[in-house]
């Protein structure tokens, strides 16, 4: 072998030495729902996760703690705030008391794809940066109603007597029609119902049956208000220590996680078959009733937010609204 051969194969070792060096190791990041495991709240991140382990090996793996049993739901944001954990599957409706203006998401009028090009993503993830410390990686639940499920019957929207289980989701709304509220984490749900404590509670058209509550539910109200919002939130400073080609992969993984928004458009349809078959009677208001009753529910619902973020609320009523 002649000398310059050998100092050829020398530097092409040197060079492939070099790019290993410069990349950085595989990351494992600590990820955690608010939601129970394999209900509808975790489905999609659940989804998410199993894609992100088996496309990025060598890149990032995401070490899945689990639900409710690892973090209790109204804590999560404080964990990925805080960095406890790196990732959370989360509703705005459960950090409400580190940034008012979380709850807002459920007000939004066009699915995510939309905010993204409008420019609402945009503020959003800026506005999450600097109140919540995370990055806004995408929507794991959108495209689905909220609805209010009751025990006792009501032939118009009045509440009045009604003792109702909420998160801030529902709060000013039903407390709007004369309702009493209480507010219960959804692990509490199926007691409260049992044991009376409440006459009904609101939740989205999907996931009655998860922790079988539809054991002790007569009534779904229709029509359904508002817009389901589970997030994914990376803690900012994990998010910053991540590389280029880091981010970008969990970008791309963010943009496939919310295509599954047409399963979940599919499963919508399915559950509200699903509860009829189980019994479970529509109280439907209909024509100008129905849209009074969403009409109100839209501005009670950005009443609340504006009061409690006169800064930012205004803003996000333009951006979120049709
Ligand atoms: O617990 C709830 O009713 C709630 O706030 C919520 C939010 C998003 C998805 C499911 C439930």
């Amino acid at each position: 072998m002649n000398a310059w051969r050998i100092v050829g194969i020398a530097a092409v070792g040197a060079i492939g030495l070099g790019a290993a060096a410069v990349q950085a190791a595989e990351v494992t990041l600590k990820a955690v729902s608010s939601f129970a495991e394999k209900t509808a709240g975790s489905l999609n991140f659940e989804k998410f996760i199993d894609k992100v382990n088996a496309e990025g090996k060598g890149l990032v793996q995401i070490n899945y703690i689990g639900g409710p049993k690892a973090i209790p739901p109204f804590e999560v944001g404080n964990a990925v705030r805080s960095g406890v954990v790196d990732i959370a599957n989360v509703t705005g409706a459960f950090y409400t008391n580190i940034m008012p203006e979380s709850d807002a998401l459920k007000l939004a009028q066009m699915p995510m794809p939309e905010l993204r090009r409008n420019g609402a993503w945009d503020y959003i993830n800026r506005l999450w940066n600097e109140k919540m410390n995370v990055w806004y990686l995408a929507r794991s639940w959108d495209s689905t109603p909220f609805h209010l499920y009751l025990n006792k019957k009501i032939d118009k929207p009045d509440l009045t007597g009604l003792k109702l289980r909420i998160t801030p989701v529902y709060r000013d709304f039903f407390q709007a029609l004369g309702g009493t509220v209480v507010q219960t984490p959804p692990g509490e749900v199926y007691t409260a119902l049992e044991r009376g404590v409440v006459d009904g509670y609101g939740w989205p058209i999907q996931g009655v049956f998860d922790l079988g509550w539809h054991e002790k539910t007569k009534y779904r109200v229709d029509p359904g208000f508002y817009n389901v919002e589970v997030s994914v939130l990376v803690n900012l400073n994990t998010w910053r220590r991540l590389d280029d080609k880091q981010r970008e992969f969990l970008n791309r993984m963010a943009l496939w996680l919310e295509t599954l928004d047409a399963e979940t458009i599919q499963r919508n349809e399915a559950e509200r078959k699903r509860q009829a078959e189980a019994g479970i009677q529509t109280i439907a208001f209909e024509g100008q009733a129905a849209e009074a009753f969403v009409r109100k529910a839209y501005e009670v619902g950005w009443q609340g937010i504006i009061s409690k973020s006169p800064e930012h609320g205004p803003r996000l009523r333009q951006l979120l609204s049709k």
